[in-house]
């Protein structure tokens, strides 16, 4: 259905989040969806810019995000966010936010040495040189989901089959 909800994308540095986000957001655009995608780009340089990368500025960044999806979809849009969100307990807290099924949480499951080579802005390469401090999968930890409603496991399959896979599951 056109429901509102908070389709919440996790996963590591280019395991494929903002891809992703941007071909679903296209796509339910095409099927008549009210959509707000919420990134690092729209989120980071402005409400969040005060925030780095510790663990209590993700977690803050991560809270901030939480609530201003609520604040999209009580106004009745779809909101697709696509943050690392390393934190079980943080991913958590967003969920509790919304209501039962207004909240699908969606783990781009791709193996970290698949986003390594990806490495698509050479941030890996400046971490294992220890150029950039804390980064996830590295210094810092990712919590793998344990109650994801969707994975997709993005190392395998391409981004059009990954997108028809996400939209079937939220189909049902
Ligand atoms: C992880 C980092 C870091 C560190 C900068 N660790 O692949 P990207 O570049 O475009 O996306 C990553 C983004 C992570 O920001 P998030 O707001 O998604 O993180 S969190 O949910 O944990 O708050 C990456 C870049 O910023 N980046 N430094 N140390 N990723």
């Amino acid at each position: 259905g056109h429901q509102p909800r908070c389709i919440w994308l996790t996963g590591l540095s280019g395991s494929g989040k903002s891809t992703i986000a941007n071909a679903l957001e296209v796509e339910m655009n095409r099927h008549g969806y009210h959509t707000m995608l919420l990134d690092g780009d729209n989120i980071r340089h402005g409400l969040c810019k005060d925030l780095g990368m510790s663990e209590a500025d993700r977690n803050e960044n991560i809270r901030r995000v939480g609530e201003l999806a609520k604040i999209f979809v009580d106004a009745g849009l779809v909101v697709i966010t696509a943050f690392i969100s390393p934190y079980r307990a943080d991913r958590k807290e967003a969920r509790v936010l919304f209501d039962e099924g207004d909240f699908v949480e969606v783990f781009i499951d791709t193996p970290l040495t698949v986003c390594e080579q990806r490495d698509p802005k050479g941030l890996y390469k400046k971490a294992r040189e220890g150029k950039i401090r804390d980064f996830t999968g590295i210094d810092s930890p990712y919590e793998t989901p344990m109650d994801a409603e969707v994975v997709l496991k993005a190392g395998q399959y391409d981004q059009h089959a990954l997108v028809s896979q996400l939209l079937k599951a939220l189909q049902r």
